[in-house]
């Protein structure tokens, strides 16, 4: 699976050179270019935005740069099987659920980054084919969005992470919050680590921890636990049957 980026400040991208993903990019897992709208834009200042038609205050950036951009980039992936998804607070939430079926689907991705007050609205109608937010709120620009959609779905392309941390472990991988992790040493500022986890029983452990994580997601994301989504959830029969359990109990 291949990345593209379009964006006006490539350097952000050099970010990504970091910890597991910057071992995917050298180990050439994951592949991630970058296309500046600068490089594609014909007028001899190399203009890539305008003052809002309607008036108003900041800049919208211009069609044609973004769509000879766009080409460019599409050029790069596989024929075919590129998606344009632009990253602005009017798109669908990103989620583990979508990074998952970005990459069942194997498709290339390019990610439109806009800066300023956004594009010119042509672009999103002729050239994108999903928008993704990251939350209800507003960026500079979609770069960071875009290292977060990155690293989400980098970690889940197989052989990114190496087996003591794979992905199929993680929290949200479940559709349930993270369980409280520990280390050495045995007490801390007089706290001291659950003794379960010190009791060596495989069996009580994962009891343990997937009753933290329900505990957790009860109290702190109880939209994560409602009906419907707990239906989509991939649990084992024995996990399905704790959470029934938990959840009836909670709400007598
Ligand atoms: C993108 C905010 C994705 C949240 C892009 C300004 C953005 C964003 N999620 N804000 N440009």
């Amino acid at each position: 699976m291949q990345f593209g980026v379009i964006t006006l400040f490539p350097a952000i991208f050099d970010a990504l050179q970091h910890g597991v993903i910057g071992r995917a990019l050298e180990n050439k897992a994951l592949h991630v270019a970058c296309f500046n709208p600068r490089d594609y834009s014909t007028d001899k200042h190399r203009h890539v935005d305008d003052r809002p038609y309607g008036g108003g205050p900041g800049m919208v950036m211009l069609a044609e740069p973004l769509a000879a951009t766009i080409l460019a980039a599409k050029q790069a992936m596989r024929p075919g099987k590129s998606k344009v998804v632009y990253l602005s607070p009017q798109g669908q939430p990103f989620t583990q659920a979508l990074a998952q079926q970005a990459l069942t689907h194997d498709n290339d991705v390019i990610l439109l980054c806009g800066r300023y007050e956004g594009i010119d609205e042509r672009i999103i109608t002729e050239y994108v084919d999903a928008e993704w937010s990251l939350g209800d709120y507003v960026l500079s620009g979609g770069e960071f969005a875009a290292l977060a959609v990155i690293d989400a779905i980098g970690r889940l392309i197989p052989g990114v992470l190496g087996h003591a941390d794979s992905a199929a472990e993680d929290s949200f991988a479940a559709g349930l919050l993270d369980c409280p992790h520990y280390t050495r040493p045995v007490e801390f500022h007089g706290q001291v680590v659950p003794e379960v986890l010190l009791s060596g029983n495989h069996a009580d452990i994962a009891h343990w921890r997937l009753q933290q994580s329900l505990q957790r997601t009860w109290q702190r994301r109880p939209d994560l636990l409602a009906a419907e989504k707990f239906f989509e959830l991939a649990l084992t029969a024995k996990q399905r049957r704790a959470i029934d359990e938990f959840i009836k109990r909670k709400s007598e």
